[in-house]
Order: C-alpha cells, then structure tokens, then sequence
C-alpha cells in the first residue's frame, strides 16, 4: 500500500519535486501523426515532456502527471501530444490546465469531435470512449496536470492508424479547426 505523500508542482513550468519518472517525446516519435513527414534534420526537436506521480496500474489507484509541450510546428500544424484512447475504453480523465494556450482535441471511435481551450485554470473532463490530444497553440510552454485511473492504460495505434477526424491549423489570428484530409485512411 502506498504512503500519503506530497509533491510540489511548479504552477509555471510543471516541474515536479521530487522528480520521478520522466518521458521525453522528440518529433521522431511524432512522426507519421503530422499532415507533414517531419524533416530529418528535425527528428531530435524535443516537442513535450510527461512527469508522472506513480500509483498502482489498478482501478482502485490515481496516478498523474503534467506534460509540457513546447510551442513550435511542423508545415502549419502545432506541437501536439500523440494522442490516444485510453486501453480499457471507458476510463475517464481529469485536465488541469496550469500555463499557455492550447486546445485539447478529444474524439469518439465513431467520429464525434470535441475541441475545448486549455489554459490557466480550465478542467476539462475527458469522458471514457474518448481518444485525446492536446496541442499547444501559444507561442509559450503549454502546461497542464492530468489525473486518470491506474488502469486506464494506453492505446495509440488506433490514432497513429487513423488520426484524429479533425487537425488544428495556424490561422491569421486563431487557429483552425479543420477535417483531417488523411481520417480513418
Ligand atoms: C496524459 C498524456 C500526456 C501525454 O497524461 O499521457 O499528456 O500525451 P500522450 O500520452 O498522448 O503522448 C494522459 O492523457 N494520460 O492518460
Ligand atoms: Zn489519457
């Protein structure tokens, strides 16, 4: 059984101390989920961090993390986090988001989309059956803490197979929500 602990999060950065385990995904682990290959010379471009507060992989336990994705594109698309459903479908999720400006792009396994802002202050609440992903719109380090079930577990292939039905673009002024030529091919 675990403990009771404390960790303090850095509100602006993310940081946790103490600092456990740490994922870093550059754009080569991207590649493919972009409209765009990503260049060679751009494979090591670190795109966003995970810091995780371990619990038990059970139903009974809460693990958490913060992710920070660095602003930047590829083509006219945004840094973006890979994305997935959650391994048993019906886990549900929690979104704090802490610093930036980004969208979390949320999607049903039969094409039903959901787009909502995250930012300082904003929860968003990440129903099970639906694969998520969070881009980073902004022009500073998108920050948000995610707190999730321990067995939801991951499934990415569907998404790295199929996308997302919908892909945000850099518009003039705000981004733009647009169908994702390559859905479902
Ligand atoms: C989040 C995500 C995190 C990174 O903790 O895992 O933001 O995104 P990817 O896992 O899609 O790379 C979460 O949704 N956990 O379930
Ligand atoms: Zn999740």
């Amino acid at each position: 059984m675990l403990e009771p602990h404390t960790t303090i999060l850095d509100l602006a950065t993310g940081a946790l101390e103490p600092r456990r385990e740490l994922t870093e995904r550059r754009l080569a682990d991207l590649d493919g989920l972009f409209l765009e290959p990503v260049p060679p010379e751009r494979r090591g471009e670190l795109a966003y961090t995970v810091s995780l507060i371990p619990a038990p992989a059970d139903g009974a336990n809460l693990p958490s993390s913060t992710t920070v994705i660095r602003p930047g594109r590829v083509g006219e698309e945004f840094f973006m986090t890979k994305g997935h459903f959650h391994a048993r479908r019906d886990r549900a999720e929690i979104y704090l988001g802490l610093s930036g400006e980004g969208r979390l792009v949320m999607a049903t396994a039969d094409g039903r989309t959901a787009v909502e802002p995250v930012r300082a202050g904003t929860v968003s609440y990440v129903p099970g059956h639906w694969a998520h992903r969070t881009v980073n719109v902004g022009e500073e380090p998108l920050v948000f803490y995610a707190v999730y079930p321990g067995d939801a577990g991951y499934d990415y292939a569907t998404i790295e197979d199929e996308g997302f039905p919908v892909v945000l673009l850099a518009g003039e002024a705000e981004p733009r929500v647009v169908p994702n030529p390559r859905y479902g091919s």
